[in-house]
């Protein structure tokens, strides 16, 4: 069952499927301004005032960004920021490769991220940059030819301001809203505050692109958190045996259990009793609440993720993103991304 042992490593798989609704770079109430590459306060106006065609864009791979080196500084204190990046190393390294589950919701057409740029794609001393949310692409082939569609719910009221030099567009930060793929099932919308996107661009697509932004502790406490914690359960739930709804119930290790509902010659992991929890359990779902169900109760709840040990540590908060007072209150990330030539209309345009 490696696939599956991969599936519910994605507790932490933090997709950034797509961000939105940027601020303009005036609007510092919030804290995204407090940023720097843009003045205090200051900026174009609070509207990105780009000027000429937009180009249109779908993401061919999205890349969870493992080191900070060549990350964004989002809080301009000279080091480059990219906490959950080591995350996604760690777990790399225990033979949890996250990523893939990524790459295959993407070539698959599941996970959708839409950029429209607005400005000459060589030089322009003012341009923006916003991203959609996409509905899912049925066989998507990223050649150019892809049609898209903006989801109906996707954030449209503002835009990353930025230029573009050399066919390079730098701009931000700003306000995002990104969608977290956790793994199957709705991905998750998280705002994002100090964003700042760089790629090269040019009519057939966009080249080494990277976004780095923070991820509040409200945000993790609020949507992150239970949002893993409903994955868990979902998966520990998905071992039931055919005809019901929740893992066989046993005692001993001995005790004789019945094989999932989903179990095929393909797939033929059975179920053994986990003593503990007093379940009929797959190997690789034992293994994952052995982590974080500290009480053995078989349910993982959003404080037994957030007082977890390795979680706790590992998501340390390193950035001052909100009210510039020097105390840390964000999780940072960084995302590098491709992105090719696709037809699709966006509101406003
Ligand atoms: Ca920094
Ligand atoms: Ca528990
Ligand atoms: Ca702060």
């Amino acid at each position: 069952m490696k696939l599956n042992v991969g599936m519910r490593s994605t507790w932490l798989a933090i997709i950034f499927s797509s961000a939105v609704a940027v601020t303009g770079c005036g609007d510092d109430d919030d804290g995204g301004g407090e940023n720097p590459g843009m003045p205090d306060g200051g900026g174009p106006t609070e509207e990105c005032e780009a000027t000429g065609a937009f180009s249109h864009y779908v993401n061919n791979t999205v890349t969870i960004k493992e080191t900070k080196p060549g990350s964004f500084d989002l809080d301009d204190n000279g080091r480059p920021d990219n906490q959950l990046g080591g995350i996604i190393g760690l777990l790399k390294g225990q033979g949890l490769n996250i990523q893939m589950t990524v790459d295959e919701a993407i070539a698959e057409g599941s996970l959708v991220m839409l950029h429209s740029v607005q400005g000459d794609l060589s030089t322009a001393a003012v341009a923006s940059w916003q991203v959609y949310l996409g509905e899912p692409i049925s066989e998507p082939k990223f050649d150019g030819t892809d049609t898209a569609t903006v989801k109906s719910d996707s954030p449209d009221e503002a835009k990353l301001c930025g230029t573009i030099a050399g066919g390079t567009f730098e701009g931000g930060p700003g306000d995002v809203t990104v969608q977290l793929a956790l793994g199957e099932g709705e991905p998750l919308q998280v705002a994002l505050k100090g964003v700042q996107i760089r790629a090269q661009v040019n009519a057939d697509g966009c080249m080494e692109g990277i976004l780095g932004g923070g991820v509040t502790d409200d945000e993790l406490n609020d949507r992150v958190f239970p949002a893993i914690a409903d994955l868990l359960n979902n998966t520990t739930a998905d071992d039931h045996p055919t005809g019901a709804t929740a893992p066989a119930a046993c005692v001993a290790e001995n005790d004789e259990c019945p094989p999932t509902h989903r179990s095929t010659k393909a797939d033929p992991e059975p179920t053994v009793c986990d003593v503990q929890r007093s379940l009929c359990l797959q190997e690789s779902t034992t293994m994952v609440l052995d982590i974080l169900d500290k009480d053995f109760d078989g349910v993982v709840t959003d404080v037994e993720i957030k007082t977890n040990d390795i979680i706790s540590q590992a998501l340390n908060l390193d950035v001052d993103l909100i009210g510039n007072d020097d105390v840390e209150d964000s999780l940072s990330v960084a995302l590098e991304f491709t992105c090719v030539k696709a037809a699709f209309t966006a509101p406003g345009e």
